[in-house]
């Protein structure tokens, strides 16, 4: 199966969950416009549908969201341009004083014999107001999961994976690779 994405971060997340159920797993780098869409779930699909002009082998991509329901769901749809220009400290700035909830969501397009199909997962926590830890990537450091004394970044990769949106959405795609072999 093939990985179409330009984050180094997200292979090597989602690369550990396709070792551990013994389905190799290529990184593409495919340069693509990707357009902005409302929804995590439009960007996912619109990406694919523009990789798939170039690449006709079977792949798939994902597109990640944080939103924050106090914000009207900012950043969303403009996560990675968030991150780029505020980061993670810009953000807890935003939600100083206000409430803190967020969820990301991660939406994989998987581009199969023709056809493209989405599976996704969300993981519900809060915008801590200390950043800690030093692994993962981008809002990690502030990101408190429900129920968690540690952010994402406190986390190691299989950690994070068995309950991140990351890791949900990808562990629902291995369970549909996994069941086409019967
Ligand atoms: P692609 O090439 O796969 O699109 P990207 O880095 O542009 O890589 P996204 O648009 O999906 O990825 O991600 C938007 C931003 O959201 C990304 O730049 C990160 O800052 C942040 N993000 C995504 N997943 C995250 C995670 O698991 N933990 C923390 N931040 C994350």
């Amino acid at each position: 199966m093939i990985l179409v994405t330009s984050n180094r971060h997200k292979f090597e997340e989602i690369s550990a969950m396709f070792r551990i159920a013994e389905i190799p797993l290529e990184w593409k780098h495919v340069k693509y416009e990707e357009i902005q869409e409302d929804t995590t779930e439009m960007i996912s699909y619109r990406s694919c549908v523009e990789v798939r002009k170039d690449l006709h082998d079977d792949f798939f991509l994902e597109d990640t969201g944080l939103y924050v329901p106090a914000l009207h769901g900012f950043p969303g749809p403009y996560s990675a341009y968030v991150n780029n220009t505020i980061g993670y400290a810009g953000l807890q700035r935003l939600v100083d004083g206000k409430e803190r909830t967020a969820y990301f969501k991660t939406v994989i397009s998987l581009s199969m014999n023709g056809a493209i199909m989405q599976f996704g997962g969300v993981l519900k926590g809060a915008i801590s107001d200390q950043a800690k830890g030093s692994t993962g990537f981008g809002f990690d450091p502030v990101f408190l999961p429900d129920g968690e004394v540690l952010t994402l970044a406190e986390m190691d990769v299989e950690t994070k994976n068995r309950l991140s949106h990351r890791g949900r959405a990808v562990s629902a795609l291995i369970k549909y690779l996994i069941s086409l072999k019967f």
